[in-house]
C-alpha cells in the first residue's frame, strides 16, 4: 500500500512512528512542511524536516520533541560571547552539523529535496521524506507590538514571543510562487491513501496545502483522505495551535478543524474520545467521523491510531 502523509514537526513525526509500526510493509512518502524554515548564522534550518528525520531515525530529543538527543550547546555559548544573536533559538552542537551540511550542499547547487535525501541516507527514517517545495517559503505572522503592526517570522512568533500576543494573520510568504518539490505530485498521483496526521492545521498542513498544485493533486488522486484531530477537548494537545486557528477565524475544536479542511478535501476524520459530541457535527458536514483514543502516549497507542485511520480510509473508499 502506498501512503502519503502531509506532516509538520512533532505531531507529524510521532504519528509517523506509529504508522510505520501499524503498516510495516507500506510504502510511506512524507510531504514535509518547510514554512517553518529559517536562516540563522548563515545556515538554513528546517525544523519540521529535521524533526521527522531525527524522530524516525532515532536521533530525536524525546522529551523536547525537537533537536538532537545528548545535545550540547558550546557553539551557542561561543556565539553569545561574541554578542552574535539571535539567542532565543536553541541550536545545539550536534544539530548545527546538520545545518552546516545542508547549507553547504545548497550552496553547491543541490535543491533542498536532494539535500534532504542525502541527510536521510544517514538517518534512514524508513519513509521517503520530501520537502513540500524546493523554493523558499517562510511563514510570517502579523502581530501588534506596542501598538505597531509588524510581521515576524513564524519562529520569532512561536519561540521568542511564545505566541503571547494574538496572531492577526498568518502568511506563507513565497508559497504562491512555489512549485511542489520533485516527487510530490507523483507520490500523490500514485497514492492509495492520503493521511493528515495530528499536525498543526494552519502552519503545518495549511502551509503544505498552500503550495500550488498540492490540493488539486490530492483531489485528483481520487483516494481516501483521512485526518486525525490535533485538537482534543477544545485545546491543542501541545503547543499554541489555538492562536493560529484564531488568526484564520477557525474555532479551536475538533469539529471546526475538520470543517475548515472541508468535505471537498477530507473524506474521514478521527476525533478523540473526549470529543464524541463532535462526531455528529462532522458527519453532518459530509465527512465520515469516528471517536477513538488520540493521545500519542507511546508507539503502540499511536500505532492503534494509525490502524483506525487506515480502517476509516477503507470504509470511505
Ligand atoms: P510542530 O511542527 O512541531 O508544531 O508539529 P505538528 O504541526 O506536526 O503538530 C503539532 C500538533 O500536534 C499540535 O497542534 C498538537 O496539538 C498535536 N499533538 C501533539 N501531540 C498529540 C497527541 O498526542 N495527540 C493528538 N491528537 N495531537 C497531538
Ligand atoms: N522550539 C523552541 O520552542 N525553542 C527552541 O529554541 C527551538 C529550537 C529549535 C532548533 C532546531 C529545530 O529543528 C527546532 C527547534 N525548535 C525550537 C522547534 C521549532 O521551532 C518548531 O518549528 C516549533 O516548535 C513549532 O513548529
Ligand atoms: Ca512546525
Amino acid at each position: 500500500m502506498r501512503i502519503v502523509v502531509l506532516a509538520g514537526g512533532i505531531g507529524g513525526a510521532r504519528f509517523l512512528r506509529g504508522l510505520k509500526a501499524a503498516a510495516p510493509d507500506a510504502d510511506i512518502t512524507v510531504i514535509g512542511n518547510t514554512g517553518d524554515d529559517i536562516h540563522l548564522f548563515g545556515l538554513k534550518v528546517c525544523p519540521d524536516l529535521d524533526t521527522v528525520m531525527y524522530t524516525l531515525g532515532g536521533g530525536i530529543n524525546e522529551e523536547q520533541g525537537w533537536g538532537r538527543t545528548d545535545e550540547t550547546f558550546q557553539v551557542k555559548d561561543e556565539l553569545k560571547a561574541y554578542g552574535v544573536g539571535p539567542d532565543w533559538f536553541g541550536l545545539g552542537d550536534r544539530d548545527f552539523a546538520t545545518h552546516i551540511v545542508r547549507t553547504q550542499m545548497l550552496g553547491a547547487g543541490y535543491p533542498l529535496s536532494a539535500v534532504t535525501e542525502a541527510l536521510c541516507e544517514r538517518w534512514r527514517p524508513g519513509v521517503r521524506l520530501l520537502p513540500m517545495t524546493d523554493d523558499r517559503v517562510e511563514t510570517h505572522v502579523a502581530v501588534d507590538l506596542d501598538g505597531e503592526r509588524r510581521a515576524v517570522h513564524f519562529q520569532e512568533y512561536w519561540v521568542r514571543l511564545r505566541a503571547s500576543v494574538d496572531a492577526l494573520a498568518v502568511v506563507p510568504v513565497g508559497a504562491e510562487q512555489s512549485k511542489p518539490a520533485p516527487g510530490v505530485l507523483e507520490a500523490l498521483a500514485e497514492a492509495d491513501v492520503v493521511l493528515f496526521p495530528p499536525s498543526n492545521p494552519v502552519v503545518s498542513i495549511g502551509t503544505i496545502l498552500a503550495v500550488p498544485g498540492v490540493r488539486e493533486a490530492i483531489a485528483e488522486a481520487g483516494v481516501p483522505v483521512v485526518g486525525l484531530s490535533p485538537i482534543v477537548g477544545g485545546a491543542p494537545v501541545r503547543g499554541m495551535a489555538d492562536k493560529m486557528l484564531s488568526a484564520i477565524g477557525v474555532e479551536t475544536t475538533a469539529a471546526a478543524v475538520a470543517e475548515h479542511y472541508g468535505s471537498g478535501l477530507l473524506d474521514g476524520w478521527l476525533v478523540d474520545g473526549a470529543d464524541t459530541a463532535a462526531v455528529a457535527e462532522v458527519e453532518a458536514a459530509g465527512i465520515r467521523c469516528r471517536a477513538v483514543p488520540l493521545m500519542m502516549t507511546d508507539v503502540e497507542a499511536t500505532a492503534a491510531m494509525a490502524r483506525e485511520a487506515l480502517a476509516l480510509a477503507e470504509e470511505v473508499r
